[in-house]
């Protein structure tokens, strides 16, 4: 049972707030500090109110599961900071490629939460509008999204929508993925065509630690981040519990890519504070005392704490946002246990957009397997 138990360390990582809730001025945060400086309270609130409502949702899930209401859960509560700050840097027009735990960013790119939950309950394969959210589907191969991306940015420059100065207009893709997904041939091949082709991508890599049980300590022995230095990629570090930090660096990066030079790398060190899904059980690898240190580092409390000290932020805020959370999470209980069963055969819609001989053959297979299912005097009567 091994685990990096280090504290994350701002002389070669950006950081604004430590775990303690403090500020921190130094050389390696100052290239961003302007762009935290413009944010407003309000808009430093909001940060605080998605992580929030975020993390409620996550337990609101978990008890889905473990009722029978969903198949699957894949938690997130932990990694709040780095996912909020992110999604939230985003400018309409980029597009956003997940992998599977970013459920926050998509509710800020407006995917409704329900959307992902019905995914979860087997109910579709996918199930939400990626062209009007610019939020694309999850994909559980792990690290294949990443070439995704990239072949997605290398389309939006060749639509022209990189470096006109445009702000409205120009482009750039998200692409995340986890620790374990570097271990991934598909991973380095898109560091590679992305950095050669200088497409405009930025990759955000949420170092949790583990890949179900395998820590990141067996994956590599250099820092994600100055690995993919080594491919050429603008490669950044940062306190991934930090939401600060998460929304000024990615910010910064999709600047650059959007300007036209090329993809970047962020390495944003967190933790998966619960099972690697619902179907995990992390006491088989990993102590109570590696999963204590990390939580004195919880993005949320720290950010509060600041929120209080540094900007006057008072009980009632937080008190409205425990109770918008309460709200969210009481109308998404309700939307999913009232969410329709799908047909049987909608699982072969959209598997291809033109018809597909294996795809017919085994859509009649299945008809004809339920209409063994049918009552014989059903017609009788
Ligand atoms: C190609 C492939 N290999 C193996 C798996 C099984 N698998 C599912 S999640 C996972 C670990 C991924 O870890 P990481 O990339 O760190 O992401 P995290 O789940 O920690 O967010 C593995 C190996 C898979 N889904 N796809
Ligand atoms: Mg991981």
């Amino acid at each position: 049972m091994t685990t990096p138990l280090e504290p994350f360390d701002a002389r070669v990582g950006v950081q604004f707030i430590d775990p303690d809730g403090a500020w921190h001025d130094n050389d390696v945060n100052a290239p961003y500090r302007e762009l935290v400086d413009a944010l407003s309270l309000d808009e430093l609130q909001q940060l605080y109110r998605d992580m929030a409502v975020q993390r409620r949702l996550d337990a609101e899930a978990t008890a889905l599961q473990r009722t029978g209401q969903l198949a699957l859960w894949v938690p997130s509560a932990g990694q709040e900071g780095v996912q909020v700050g992110a999604g939230r840097a985003t400018r309409p027009q980029d597009w956003v490629v997940p992998s599977y735990r970013e459920h926050v960013v998509g509710t800020i790119r407006g995917v409704d939460f329900v959307r992902i939950l019905n995914m979860l309950r087997g109910n579709s394969h996918g199930g939400w509008d990626w062209q009007t959210t610019h939020f694309h589907l999850y994909t559980l191969v792990i690290g294949t999204q990443s070439l995704h991306g990239t072949g997605y940015a290398q389309g939006v420059a060749l639509d022209g929508l990189v470096g006109t100065g445009d702000v409205t207009r120009d482009t750039a893709v998200l692409t995340f993925f986890g620790d374990g997904a570097t271990s991934e041939g598909d991973v380095s091949e898109s560091f590679v065509f992305a950095e050669s082709l200088q497409v405009p991508e930025v990759f955000l890599c949420q170092n949790n630690q583990w890949a179900i049980s395998v820590p990141v300590s067996v994956q590599a022995k250099t820092s994600l981040a100055t690995r993919a230095a080594g491919f050429g990629l603008r490669s950044t570090l940062i306190d991934g519990n930090d939401v600060l930090a998460g929304y000024a660096v990615t910010r910064a990066q999709l600047d650059e890519a959007r300007a036209g030079h090329g993809p970047g790398f962020i390495e944003a060190v967190t933790f998966r504070a619960g099972p690697h899904t619902t179907s995990d059980d992390p006491t088989k690898y990993r102590t109570r005392e590696i999963e204590q240190a990390w939580a004195l580092r919880d993005p949320i409390t720290r950010y509060a704490t600041w929120l209080r000290t540094a900007r006057d932020v008072s009980d009632a805020f937080f008190a409205k946002v425990d109770e918008a959370a309460a709200d969210e999470a009481a109308r998404v209980r309700q939307a999913v246990r009232e969410l329709p069963e799908p047909e049987p055969a909608s699982m072969f819609a959209h598997v291809y957009s033109e018809p597909h001989p294996l795809v017919e053959a085994e859509a009649a297979w299945l008809a004809d397997y339920e209409a063994g299912f049918a009552d014989p005097q059903e017609g009788a009567r």
